[in-house]
């Protein structure tokens, strides 16, 4: 047996068919990077590679599209809902997906988040919520917990000046037309595998004609959080998953 082989039969892991061999840019103990990969195996499950298109957004995850093997392109910082919708609309047999982070969706992107959630576009949103704008150096974002401490915020999050963390998907619990809306996590092992589930769903929504779907994922920014990626893992559970409660917020895939 040579050594190729039994390398091989040792792979319990490998990377989705539909992502590029190569080293992406996250910081070690990144969250974007994990989620990727979840995306690029439902995409592989699902047999859609060849028919889905990425939106990215202003923010670490600026160059996702690079990663895929698929069409995609850059929207304006907050603007990703509104050009995945003009993507669907004119390609209504494409598997669109609106890739964001708490800054791009919740602060800048706020008023397109809520009107195409609203309108019910038949798109999967994926949003990244890192408590804080982690491309730009660690500004607070909406998301960004009382009390913590970020560049704009060096003494914390004072919620009488700044406000409460924005939920979003309990805000667009609130809205008529979505047809699934799911928090998860990918601080462990078990998270990640519920964070595949849900993402699989959402996906399978749009492929059905369904409608929109949202899935927001907790996720680490351990460079931000001046924290080693272990501790960010940690930190994650203890402080961000009290403030934003895992689960689903509603499944009419289901019903
Ligand atoms: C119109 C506009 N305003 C501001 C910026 C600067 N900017 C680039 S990325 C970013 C924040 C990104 O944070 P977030 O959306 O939370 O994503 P993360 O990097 O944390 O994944 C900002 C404010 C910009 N590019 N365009
Ligand atoms: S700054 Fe934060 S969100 Fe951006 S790549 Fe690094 S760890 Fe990830």
């Amino acid at each position: 047996m040579s050594s190729n082989t039994r390398i091989k039969e040792q792979l319990i892991m490998k990377r989705p068919d539909s992502m590029f061999e190569m080293k992406n840019h996250y910081c070690p103990g990144c969250g974007h990077g994990i989620i990727h990969n979840m995306l690029g195996e439902c995409i592989d499950e699902l047999g859609v590679q060849e028919n889905t298109i990425l939106v990215a957004p202003v923010g670490c995850a600026v160059m996702a599209f690079l990663y895929f093997k698929m069409d995609g392109c850059e929207a304006p910082h907050g603007r990703v809902p509104a050009v995945a919708t003009g993507i669907k609309r004119v390609h209504p047999d494409k598997i669109v997906l609106a890739y964001q982070g708490d800054g791009d969706l919740l602060a800048i992107g706020m008023a397109e988040t809520i009107h195409a959630a609203n309108r019910g576009e038949n798109i999967t949103v994926i949003f990244v919520n890192n408590a804080n704008y982690g491309m730009t150096g660690g500004q607070m974002a909406p998301t960004t917990l009382p009390g913590q401490r970020t560049k704009t915020t060096p003494k914390g999050r004072n919620t009488s000046t700044e406000g409460f963390p924005i939920k979003a998907c309990e805000l667009i619990n609130t809205l008529e037309a979505p047809v699934f809306i799911e928090r998860c996590s990918v601080h462990n092992v078990p998270n990640i595998r519920k964070t595949k589930r849900a993402l699989k769903k959402a996906l399978e929504n749009q492929i059905e004609k369904r409608g929109y779907s949202f899935v927001e994922v907790l996720s680490m920014c351990p460079t931000n959080w001046g924290m080693q990626p272990v501790d960010g893992t940690k930190w994650l559970e203890e402080s961000m998953i009290p403030a934003f409660p895992l689960g689903n917020f509603r499944d009419r895939g289901a019903e």
